[in-house]
């Protein structure tokens, strides 16, 4: 026994020796996050197996390298690639918790974009036992600093490293081949990063990703117009002639988009001990001049709001990899929708109450031909008036009210929510119904937000009332995305007691609300399956606007040839019969496993998900809509456009000489002091 002992402590002297300890406790280090910090949805042992391993060859080739050097710089060296490897695997974790993947190329390149927001949210979820992926490094730097383990200086013989690296190298082939047979196509077709870092780990899914965002660069300057005649082939062989009878009943009306963040459908007529979340909402929702859906899916990536706004004014789908608008935000040719209306005769505004950066708005919305941009510089501010992400939803409606009611007629007016956001914080002040009590921090507060977003929406409508925008207005809902993510299964279920909350009910639960509110509209709640891609079509039919030649991946929610296939980012879909999770095929109705779906129906299924996916991608990735000539529509310069405060607020006034802003037909008259808000900062 002695001997074996002596025997390791010898070994573990060596340098070899040393680099095997780094591998072995880095192995357990993994093991444990992911277990504990990731959700990659390990089945099997197979899988398991792999997800074990995965982490040796990169790390065997990465400390292999110190072998190359000789003297304490090859300890030196082993530790600081341990460290640097060990806080991105930290990063990796905080990011996870809130977004459930993993940090892209493309999210750091956007990330001066994004970072702002990201931090301050990602601060306020470390856990301590976050810091625990640390301790083997932090053991290692004891081990040498107390001479436990004594550094080797010999030189190694050259055979040695280079026999390691080749090990490296080998294990890496070894590891693919196990898992490409275990999930054929792997890289070619997948759309979910989970499923990487499950069988190649974080280290491999970083260099997959690298590598396919330089190819995507390289992408955009290969393609060719005979690319896009393909993407065109498949949507006009798919294409879903719009309800004739619904053709033009918003025309020449304003619109007015607005975006409820997070809110899932759910929470219509959702009531805590007997008392409705949402009155508002529910209200518009069964009102008879509301078209309501109540099978509208999200079908967002890690793009999350920036996903559903690229699919509601595009038609296309968020990128597999992150945001769509920050990838190709700046540099890509759209033809967007607020663009098209622009050409039309509209008035296109958005409105946040966060910095213009975020998501990359202030570029993309340009490319997308938005007039105005009013971000949070255009607003008042207070520290008061701010929480999460930006400003609490009455208050910056509120303050929308005064260049709503300056902009040209007819306008497409965007108005994005913020308050209703994940971590569901609010003040007592703002309160007006009670926590749930599931025991989940996260969720519990969800109902809270919901309430005050409700309440907001409920007095924005009552001024549209009272200057009359409602009877001139188009008012269009819509949830982002889901607001609690399939990482609370147990906390929904005591929040909708479902007592089974598993994949396939976190599917049914990605239900966001669309709702279509006018004056004199058909309404009723309508069951057709559909999702956030199918939002362009369906306006566009309704205000009139023709889409003849554009190139939309969803069709109009309202015609009876609509195909009820609704795709998620990652390849699983749900139909009225169908939901597809991971591998699993679910009869939608039922909530069982489908043993009787045919594989024939599996694949044409499947295939159509990943076909229309994987072109979308082609559109954005390949830069395609710069080979799209449009009738009629002059392709936007984004220089035509400033969002600079300023020069905005000039363009603005000079604006109303045209006499058609719902102030300058009140005879100059402002509406501003007809708006009523509880707000509590405001009283
Ligand atoms: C920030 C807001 C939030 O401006 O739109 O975006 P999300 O985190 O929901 O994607
Ligand atoms: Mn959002």
């Amino acid at each position: 026994m002695k001997n074996v002992f002596k025997k390791i402590s010898n070994f573990l002297n060596t340098r070899l020796g040393f680099v095997l300890l780094a591998l072995v406790l880095y192995v357990i280090k993994t093991v444990y996050t992911y277990e504990n910090k990731f959700n990659l949805g390990v089945k099997g042992s197979m899988q398991t197996f792999l997800m074990i391993i995965n982490p040796i060859p990169v790390m065997l080739l990465l400390f292999g390298l110190s072998l190359y050097m000789k003297g304490r710089k090859s300890y030196i060296f082993l530790l600081v690639i341990d460290f640097l490897d060990t806080l991105w695997l930290f990063s990796n974790i905080l990011y996870y918790r809130e977004f459930s993947d993993f940090i892209t190329m493309a999210l750091i390149k956007g990330s001066s974009a994004t970072s702002n927001n990201l931090s301050k949210s990602i601060l306020g979820i470390v856990k301590p036992t976050d810091f625990l992926v640390f301790l083997d490094v932090i053991i290692l730097i004891l081990l040498l600093s107390f001479h436990v383990i004594k550094m080797d200086i010999r030189r190694l013989n050259w055979r040695i490293p280079v026999l390691v690296t080749s090990l490296a190298v080998l294990l890496f082939g070894a590891n693919l081949s196990l898992a490409e047979a275990d999930r054929p196509q792997l890289l070619t077709r997948t759309f979910d990063n989970n499923y990487i870092v499950k069988y190649l780990g974080l280290n491999a899914f970083n260099v997959y990703d690298v590598t396919k965002t330089t190819k995507t660069n390289a992408n955009k300057a290969n393609a060719k117009p005979s690319d896009l005649t393909s993407v065109k082939r498949y949507l006009d062989n798919n294409y879903v002639t719009p309800n004739a009878e619904y053709t033009g009943v918003a025309k020449g009306k304003n619109v007015f988009v607005i975006h409820l963040e997070s809110f899932q459908q759910f929470l219509i007529d959702y009531k805590v001990n007997g008392e409705e979340v949402t009155p508002n909402l529910n209200k518009i929702y069964h009102e008879d001049n509301t078209l309501s859906f109540d099978n509208f899916f999200n079908q967002v990536g890690q793009g999350k709001t920036s996903d559903a706004e690229m699919m509601l004014e595009n038609s296309l789908f968020g990128l597999p990899e992150g945001s769509g608008m920050v990838v190709d935000g700046t540099t890509n040719t759209f033809q967007a929708m607020p663009a098209m209306l622009d050409q039309d005769g509209y008035t296109t505004a958005a409105f946040h109450g966060d910095v213009p950066s975020f998501w990359n708005r202030d570029n993309a919305y340009k490319s997308w031909g938005y007039d105005y941009f009013f971000s949070s510089n255009y607003y008042k501010q207070k520290k008061s008036y701010n929480v999460g992400y930006g400003m609490k939803d009455k208050i910056f409606l509120k303050d929308s009210s005064q260049y709503i009611e300056q902009l040209p007629q007819p306008f497409y007016a965007k108005l994005i929510t913020v308050t209703n956001h994940y971590p569901y914080d609010l003040d007592k002040k703002n309160q007006s119904i009670a926590r749930t009590k599931t025991g989940d921090k996260t969720v519990d507060g969800y109902v809270q937000t919901a309430r005050y977003l409700d309440d907001s929406v409920g007095e924005f409508m009552d001024w549209l009332q009272k200057t009359g925008l409602d009877k001139t207005s188009m008012v269009v809902f819509y949830g982002d995305h889901y607001g609690i993510s399939g990482n609370h299964k147990k906390p929904m279920s005591k929040l909708t007691g479902i007592k089974n909350f598993n994949d396939f009910q976190d599917a049914q639960y990605q239900r966001v609300p669309f709702m279509i509110h006018m004056d004199g509209l058909q309404g009723g709640i309508n069951h057709t399956y559909g999702g956030e891609i199918d939002v362009m079509p369906t306006l566009m039919n309704l205000m009139g606007v023709s889409d003849k030649g554009t190139v939309q991946f969803g069709s109009d929610l309202l015609s009876s040839e609509h195909s009820q296939v609704v795709a998620f980012r990652n390849g699983n879909f749900v139909t009225p019969d169908v939901t597809k999770v991971g591998s699993t095929y679910y009869n939608t109705k039922t909530a069982k496993v489908d043993t009787n779906i045919s594989d024939k129906e599996k694949s044409r299924l499947t295939n159509k998900v990943a076909t229309e996916l994987s072109l979308s991608d082609q559109v954005l990735n390949g830069d395609l809509l710069r080979f799209n000539k449009l009738d009629g529509f002059t392709k936007v310069n984004k220089a035509d456009f400033s969002y600079k405060k300023s020069t905005a607020l000039k363009k603005l006034k000079d604006s109303q000489k045209s006499k058609t802003s719902l102030k300058m037909e009140n005879d100059g008259k402002s509406y501003v002091e007809d708006y009523v808000t509880n707000a509590p900062e405001l009283k």
